[in-house]
């Protein structure tokens, strides 16, 4: 019996065919699925704190109506992939209470602080680019619904990274101060945007079978390459220079040749010793906390829905 559904998995990822919640799966593969769209939930979540902290002191009414929207786009694609998560028979509640034990990881970059109004701009071009550069090939990623929810998000992310790239092209027709802000923001975020990709492949544990089974389609070290190459000239247009002294063309390559990434920072960050790691958790660890009479009247109310259809039976 268990050849027969191996058999049809293999043949489902051979023939590129999507995998839905209800066809057998190797334990592995459920594994590695979770593992990873419970991350990517986590870092949406995590990821409002970082711009939310904005909010309340955008320089105009046009910007905080861009940024809350933004902000609660989110929100929705957390909502999104962790539906995804419980359709391989993971526990919402589980997964939240992994997150705030620090027992699941979220992306690295929102552990490091929005110091001025620039940085919200930089997220959107270079946080939400790196996004974008990693989940467009997720759209053909063999789970179906987390495949499906990437298509979304994609074009969701695709509209911040104009929000933010719009924002700083504004700010670099502004003041010299304005201009310095850009270039401070695009300094400290540049290699932490590096990061997102992940560990460089010969220290990547799961990229080999995430991509055997199609989860992932291009190595960590090829996406963070495309990213570079399509981030110069974006920088170029804006008028900034990346923070990176060994940034170059390389012709025979036909691709930008960078600097190294500190990766003892990226262990750091992700072992929680990023400069914000520890109020990022505690601000969700409170919000979950100061949410849980939400979730007690929503069971409550489902409860007594139910009660007159039970009677009549
Ligand atoms: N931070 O073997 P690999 C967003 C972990 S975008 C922290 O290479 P894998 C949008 C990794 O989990 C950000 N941990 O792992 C937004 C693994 O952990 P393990 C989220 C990291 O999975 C924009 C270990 O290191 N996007 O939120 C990081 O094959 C603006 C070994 O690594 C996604 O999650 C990291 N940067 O490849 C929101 C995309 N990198 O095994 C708000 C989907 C690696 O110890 C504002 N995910 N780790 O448990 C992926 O594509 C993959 O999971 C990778 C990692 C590429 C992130």
């Amino acid at each position: 019996m268990t050849e027969t559904l191996e058999h049809h998995f293999d043949e489902t990822i051979a023939h590129e065919r999507r995998i839905e919640p209800r066809d057998w799966v190797p334990d592995g593969y459920r594994k590695t699925m979770i593992r990873q769209i419970a991350q990517h939930a986590h870092s949406e979540i995590i990821g409002m704190q970082p711009e939310g902290n904005w909010i309340t002191r955008a320089p105009s009414l046009r910007r905080k109506a861009i940024l809350l929207a933004k902000v609660q786009d989110e929100a929705g694609h957390g909502m999104y992939l962790y539906s995804a998560a419980e359709t391989l028979g993971a526990d919402r509640a589980e997964l939240t209470e992994m997150l705030i034990s620090g027992r699941q990881k979220y992306s690295s970059i929102f552990n490091y602080p929005t110091l001025t109004f620039a940085d919200v701009g930089v997220i959107g071009w270079l946080v939400d680019g790196a996004a974008i550069c990693n989940q467009v090939p997720l759209c053909r990623s063999s789970y179906g619904p987390y495949a499906r929810a990437m298509v979304r998000i994609c074009k969701e992310e695709s509209f911040h990274q104009r929000q933010g790239y719009e924002l700083l092209m504004t700010m670099m027709r502004g003041t010299q101060a304005q201009r310095d802000m850009v270039q401070d923001a695009t300094n400290r975020f540049w290699w932490p945007s590096l990061m997102m990709f992940g560990p460089p492949d010969a220290s990547s544990p799961n990229t080999a079978q995430s991509m055997a089974w199609g989860i992932k389609r291009h190595t960590n070290d090829e996406l963070r390459q495309r990213f570079v190459d399509m981030s110069v000239p974006q920088a170029d247009k804006l008028g900034v220079s990346l923070p990176d002294p060994e940034l170059r063309w390389n012709a025979e390559r036909g691709h930008y040749d960078f600097g190294a990434v500190d990766w003892d920072e990226f262990t750091q960050v992700v072992k929680g010793n990023g400069p914000c790691n520890v109020q990022r958790v505690a601000h969700r660890r409170k919000a979950h906390e100061d949410g849980a009479w939400v979730r007690e009247a929503a069971m409550a109310h489902a409860t007594k829905a139910k009660q007159p259809a039970e009677l009549e039976r």
